[in-house]
């Protein structure tokens, strides 16, 4: 494809983002710096303008402004509002998923999933809203009561990846507005439009249900744009997704201005395949967790831990499974792996790949660039490395489809392999042996632990998040709700005596 016909292809998908935003009610954005881009073709699809430190101080403080009424509402008059999101994100899941596909280059049936993310949280958050349960405890004196209550934070700050640019806003921002929170929201710059999107369908549900709509703000822009977030002593709650390297930054000056933090960040997860695997089944949740997304989610498979006694004809069927992948573009029916984000992602991978060789490593397939939809797209076939042990290269995450292939002779030793990495997120083992499984759950340190799936894809049931580098935090169901409240331990005393705990007598 020449350079002419690839600027013409990113005008048309300009173009289409425009209508995507139009036909979602976003007003098109003042033309800025700030480029919405597509790993598609690596065009630009439109300039918008970033929000000065002066606007997002405004923001900062019409979310604290907002809080003082919004924690009044009950709760589940609250989730209203998070109902009629829902009810928008239905109605326009199609054109908030191309969206994504758009801006982040994920295949249509996984921006699709995403989307669904978000409404499934979202009847997730409506249904918390009547189960903000508190405990009650027996007091030790007589006539009084002891128990827990909760109650809204404040405002919270989340700042998202490109990578899951619309389901973990909806995963922070569902929960902490039934919780009585109000969100100030800063999107990666890499995906500015899905947020413009995503923030209109969150303003016209609560102008349709007569809430607050100042309970959301959005502010965008670079890393100094999430540095105010980080420093406003008026944000409660800074919900950060990203690297291990940013989180490293955010957390100890949230910290020192005892704010709260919330962190998910990077992810090497890892898969042990036991003798007693359906092989089969296993192949097709290793190359799902390993290619799929182009190896950019966090819970990404990144290490195969496989029994040396499986380990050749493992290696075989996934080199015959991943030759059939289609990697092309995300927007064209049947491909299953789009671009990587952008040219510093595909230098990172090609980087990785060299310093496996160097390491004793042998490229099983993959690793090449397809010249596709022009220069400044990066296609590349997703790779499998065989390493002859888990080197630092190895225990690093490079966000990339590359999968590392591991052996292990004995169950114990793949744990420890599998636990051995700074991070801490996900985890698997495919096994048909009930001991070793249990063996596994138990021994697993990471946030995430299956038995016969791959790492990623996790429902929103349950609590996301990991734990080492990954930061420990929880996000979207069980009760991760918790870190969205302040919890506060009532004594009432209900008698006409005053005595006092620990059989303290006072004068
Ligand atoms: C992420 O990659 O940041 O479990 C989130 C999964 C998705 C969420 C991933 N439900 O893979």
């Amino acid at each position: 494809m020449t350079h002419t016909v690839t600027e013409h292809f990113s005008e048309q998908l300009g173009l289409r983002a425009r209508a995507l935003l139009h036909g979602l009610g976003a007003s098109v954005p003042e033309p800025g710096s700030l480029l919405a881009r597509t790993p598609i073709s690596g065009g630009t699809l439109l300039p918008l303008t970033a929000d000065t430190p002066t606007e997002v101080d405004a923001a900062i403080g019409r979310a604290a402004v907002a809080f003082q009424s919004w924690r009044t509402v009950p709760a589940p008059v609250r989730a209203a509002l998070v109902r009629r999101l829902a009810q928008l994100l239905v109605a326009h899941q199609g054109e908030l998923a191309e969206l994504v596909t758009l801006e982040a280059g994920k295949i249509g049936p996984e921006a699709l999933g995403e989307v669904q993310e978000m409404i499934d949280v979202c009847e997730f958050a409506i249904g918390l809203s009547r189960q903000l349960y508190g405990v009650t405890m027996p007091s030790e004196r007589p006539g009084h009561r002891l128990m827990e209550t909760w109650h809204p934070l404040g405002v919270v700050g989340v700042i998202s990846a490109f990578n899951f640019p619309v389901a973990v806003w909806a995963w922070n921002t569902a929960i902490a507005l039934v919780c009585g929170d109000t969100v100030v929201w800063k999107p990666s710059e890499t995906t500015p439009l899905t947020a413009l999107a995503c923030h209109t369908l969150l303003h016209r549900a609560a102008v349709d249900v007569g809430a607050d709509p100042e309970v959301h703000q959005l502010i965008q822009g670079d890393a100094t744009v999430g540095e105010a977030l980080v420093d406003d002593s008026r944000v409660a709650l800074l919900s950060a997704t990203g690297s291990v390297r940013m989180g490293g930054v955010v957390a100890p000056r949230v910290a020192g201005r005892f704010g709260r933090c919330l962190l998910e960040l990077g992810g090497n997860n890892a898969a042990i395949v036991a003798p007693s695997a359906d092989l089969e089944l296993a192949v097709r949740g290793i190359v799902f967790a390993a290619a799929g997304t182009a190896g950019q989610r966090c819970t990404t498979l990144r290490r195969l831990i496989v029994h040396s006694s499986i380990a050749d004809r493992l290696v075989e069927q996934l080199a015959a499974a991943y030759g059939q992948l289609r990697v092309g573009n995300p927007l064209d029916e049947g491909v299953l792996v789009g671009p990587l984000i952008s040219e510093r992602a595909f230098t990172s991978m090609q980087k990785a790949l060299s310093r496996a060789v160097d390491e004793g490593g042998e490229i099983i397939c993959g690793g090449e660039r397809i010249d596709l939809l022009g220069p400044d797209a990066y296609y590349v076939r997703p790779s499998v490395v065989r390493m002859p042990a888990q080197t630092e290269l190895v225990r690093e995450e490079t966000f990339a489809p590359i999968l590392y292939v591991l052996t292990y002779d004995d169950i114990d030793a793949a744990i420890a392999l599998n636990n051995d990495v700074p991070q801490g997120l996900s985890s698997s083992i495919f096994t048909l042996d009930q001991r070793e499984a249990e063996r596994f759950l138990a021994g697993s340190d990471c946030g995430i632990a299956n038995v016969n799936i791959g790492t990623s894809g996790a429902e929103i049931g349950g609590a996301f998040g990991g734990e080492k580098n990954t930061g420990g935090g929880r996000e979207s169901g069980s009760d991760s709700w918790k870190a969205y409240m302040r919890r506060a331990t009532n004594t009432v005393n209900y008698s006409t005596e005053l005595p006092l705990a620990q059989g303290i007598t006072f004068g």
